[in-house]
């Protein structure tokens, strides 16, 4: 029988392997031709700076989405270091990696992370994302310069057909843009803290 702190540290473990799979499947997607993407949705990446190095493990079979750790952190009672370890792995993904990823939001896998996404923020599973629900996720995410102004705007321009609820459909249109240019800035905002994440 496996104590509490034990059971916790194998779910960081699981965690963490999930975001190397993640990191794998990714970078196979990278390897197909990207969705094409009209230059003015594009985000400008001109002064980059060097990403932090991905460490890799071999021979993963997990096969997860990239949010897969956050999903299973939701699960999970965790400290405060155990949430930063699995955060840590999540934005310690390239810049560029992100980007891609996020650009292949209409390939099956994508969608399918998409659709992992939304049954996660969707905490009341009530088939729809109602304001709160929208603001403790993007909390969660770690989009800490999102201020309520900023979130009621997304979730303004989310909620296309105005029933103050996004519906899986108005997910699937906005999560993408909003995923894309804000894990961006995450990875900017936190590669520096890499090293003491991990
Ligand atoms: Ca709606």
């Amino acid at each position: 029988m496996l104590r509490a702190s034990e059971q916790i540290d194998n779910a960081v473990q699981q965690a963490v392997d999930a975001a190397d799979s993640a990191i794998e499947s990714a970078k196979m997607i990278m390897d197909v031709p990207p969705t094409p993407v009209a230059p003015s949705v594009a985000a400008p990446m001109t002064t980059t700076p060097a990403p932090p190095k991905v460490v890799k493990k071999g021979g993963n079979p997990h096969k997860e989405g990239v949010f897969s750790p956050i999903v299973i952190a939701a699960g999970t009672i965790l400290g405060e270091e155990q949430l930063n370890k699995i955060r840590g792995k999540v934005i310690g993904l390239h810049s560029d990696l992100i980007k891609s990823f996020v650009n292949t939001a209409d390939s099956e896998f994508g969608k399918a992370v998409l659709r992992q996404l939304f049954n996660f923020v969707d905490t009341d599973k009530s088939g729809y994302l109602d304001k709160k629900e929208v603001a403790t996720a993007l909390n969660l995410l770690g989009f800490k310069w999102l201020g309520e102004k900023q979130v009621d705007g997304i979730f303004e321009r989310a909620d296309a057909d105005g029933d103050l609820t996004i519906s899986l459909d108005e997910f699937m249109i906005e999560a993408p843009r909003l995923l894309r240019t804000n894990l961006v800035k995450l990875a900017k905002a936190n590669g520096g803290e890499m090293g003491l994440l991990v």
